[in-house]
C-alpha cells in the first residue's frame, strides 16, 4: 500500500540514545533538558527566536488567538485543514472566510481587503501546502486595519526566503505531527514576534503559573513531553536525508506527470519544502478516474484539502468563495514522502498518463 505520506522514523539506535536520558533523568515532561534542547536547536535551524513548543499544531492555533485576544470576525482561508477554522469558532470567534487565488490557492488579498472593510478582531491565514503567501501584501493589510496577524504555517517547516518565513505576522504556528516533514509524533510550535507576548504564552501552556509558582493568568496545559523531544532531536539529526528524498521524488513527478496537470505558482524567492505534491485536473470527473485506477493498484492519494470550509454546516458561517469551492473538487495530493521509490513514483505517473492521455 502506498498512501500519500509515511511518517520519517529516524534511526533507532539514534533515538535510543535520547531515550536514554530520558531514562537516566527521569524527567518526562514539565520544560525538560530534552524540550529546551530541542528548542534551541530549532531556533537555529529555523532562524527565528522566541519558539514555544506545545503539544499539536491545533492548540498552538488556539493559543495564538487567545495570546492576540482576537475576537469578532477573523478574516481566513476556506481552502486550508479543517483545524484552522475550528480554531476560530472554538475561541468564540466568527470566521470570515475570503476566496483564494486560483494559481497559488493560498488567500487572495484583495478578497481580505475586501473583508476587511466592516470591523474585524484579526486575521488567520495559512501557508498552503508550505506554499507562503502573499505575505507583504497581508503584512500591510494587517497593518493598515490595525489587526493582529496569524500566518497558520503548519505545512511550512523550514520554508526560508531572505529570512524564515515564520517571521510573518504576530505569530506563526507550526504543526510537527507525524504526517510532517520533521515530526514529534504530535507536536506543534508557535513562533512569537513579542517578547512579551511570548514569556505570556510559556506561562499559558503551563496553567498560568509563574516562575514562583504563583498563577498569572488563566492557563491550560499546551506542553510537549521528553519523549516527543527526543524523537524531534533524532529526527531533526536527519532532516537533510528527509529533504533530499522528498526533493528527488518531486522532481520524478515534475519530469513525468502529464503536462496538462497544473501545479500550485510557488512563491518566487522561498525555497520549497515539497511536503505535499498537489495537482489539479481539469474536472472532478477526470480526478475520480485517476483516483479509481490508483485505488485499483493500492494507491491512496488524499483530496488535501475538501470540502471548502466556507461550504460546513457546523461551522455556522457559510460564505461563498467560489474559487475555493471549484478547486476542491479538482485537486489531489499525490504520495510524497523520502522513502517513495524512483520506481513507485513513476507508476504512479504512469497509470494517471493511462487516464489522462
Ligand atoms: N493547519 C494546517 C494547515 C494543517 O495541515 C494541520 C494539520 C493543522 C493546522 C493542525 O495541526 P495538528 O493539530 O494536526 O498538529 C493529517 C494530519 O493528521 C494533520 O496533522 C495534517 N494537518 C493533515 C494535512 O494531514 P489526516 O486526517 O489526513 O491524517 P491521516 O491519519 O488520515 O493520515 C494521512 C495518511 O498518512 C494515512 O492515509 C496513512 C499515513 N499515516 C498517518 C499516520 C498518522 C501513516 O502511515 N502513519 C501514521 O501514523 O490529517
Amino acid at each position: 500500500m502506498i498512501y500519500v505520506t509515511r511518517p520519517h522514523l529516524p534511526d533507532r539506535a539514534r533515538l535510543d540514545s535520547y531515550l536514554d536520558r530520558v531514562y537516566g533523568s527521569n524527567q518526562l515532561t514539565n520544560n525538560g533538558p530534552l524540550l529546551r534542547e530541542l528548542t534551541e536547536r530549532l531556533e537555529n535551524y529555523l532562524g527565528v527566536t522566541n519558539l514555544l513548543l506545545v503539544a499539536n499544531g491545533t492548540i498552538a492555533l488556539q493559543l495564538a488567538l487567545r495570546l492576540l485576544k482576537i475576537e469578532g470576525r477573523v478574516i481566513t482561508t476556506p481552502f486550508s485543514f479543517p483545524a484552522t477554522t475550528s480554531a476560530i469558532i472554538w475561541q468564540g470567534a466568527q470566521p470570515v472566510f475570503a476566496d483564494i487565488d486560483a494559481e497559488t490557492f493560498n488567500v487572495d488579498p484583495a478578497e481580505v481587503a475586501a473583508g476587511l472593510e466592516e470591523p474585524a478582531g484579526g486575521m488567520l491565514v495559512t501557508h498552503v501546502y508550505g506554499n507562503p503567501c502573499d505575505v507583504d501584501a497581508l503584512d500591510q493589510l494587517a497593518k493598515k486595519a490595525n489587526v493582529p496577524l496569524i500566518y497558520d504555517a503548519a505545512q511550512a517547516f523550514g520554508v526560508r526566503g531572505a529570512t524564515s518565513v515564520l517571521l510573518h505576522g504576530d505569530i506563526s504556528i507550526l504543526s510537527l505531527h507525524a504526517t510532517k516533514i520533521f515530526h514529534t509524533l504530535e507536536g506543534g510550535a508557535l513562533v512569537i514576534r513579542d517578547d512579551a507576548l511570548f514569556e505570556e504564552a510559556e506561562r499559558m501552556i503551563n496553567f498560568g503559573f509563574g516562575d514562583g509558582g504563583e498563577i498569572l493568568g488563566v492557563g491550560i496545559n499546551g506542553k510537549m513531553n521528553e519523549f516527543e523531544a527526543a524523537m524531534g532531536l533524532a529526527m531533526l539529526d536527519e532532516i537533510q536525508y528527509i529533504q533530499e528524498g522528498l526533493k528527488r521524488v518531486y522532481s520524478i513527478y515534475e519530469e513525468n506527470l502529464p503536462e496538462s496537470l497544473l501545479r500550485p505558482r510557488w512563491h518566487s524567492g522561498y525555497s520549497r519544502s515539497h511536503s505535499y505534491c498537489p495537482v489539479l485536473f481539469d474536472s472532478e470527473s477526470t480526478l475520480l478516474r485517476v483516483q479509481a485506477r490508483l485505488h485499483e493498484h493500492e494507491i491512496y492519494p488524499r483530496r488535501y484539502f475538501r470540502p471548502s470550509l466556507d461550504t460546513v454546516d457546523v461551522y455556522g458561517h457559510p460564505g461563498n468563495c467560489e474559487v475555493s469551492q471549484d478547486i476542491v473538487n479538482r485537486i489531489l495530493c499525490l504520495p510524497q514522502y523520502a522513502a517513495l521509490e524512483d520506481q513507485q513514483v513513476l507508476e504512479i505517473c504512469g497509470l494517471i498518463h493511462s487516464v489522462t492521455d
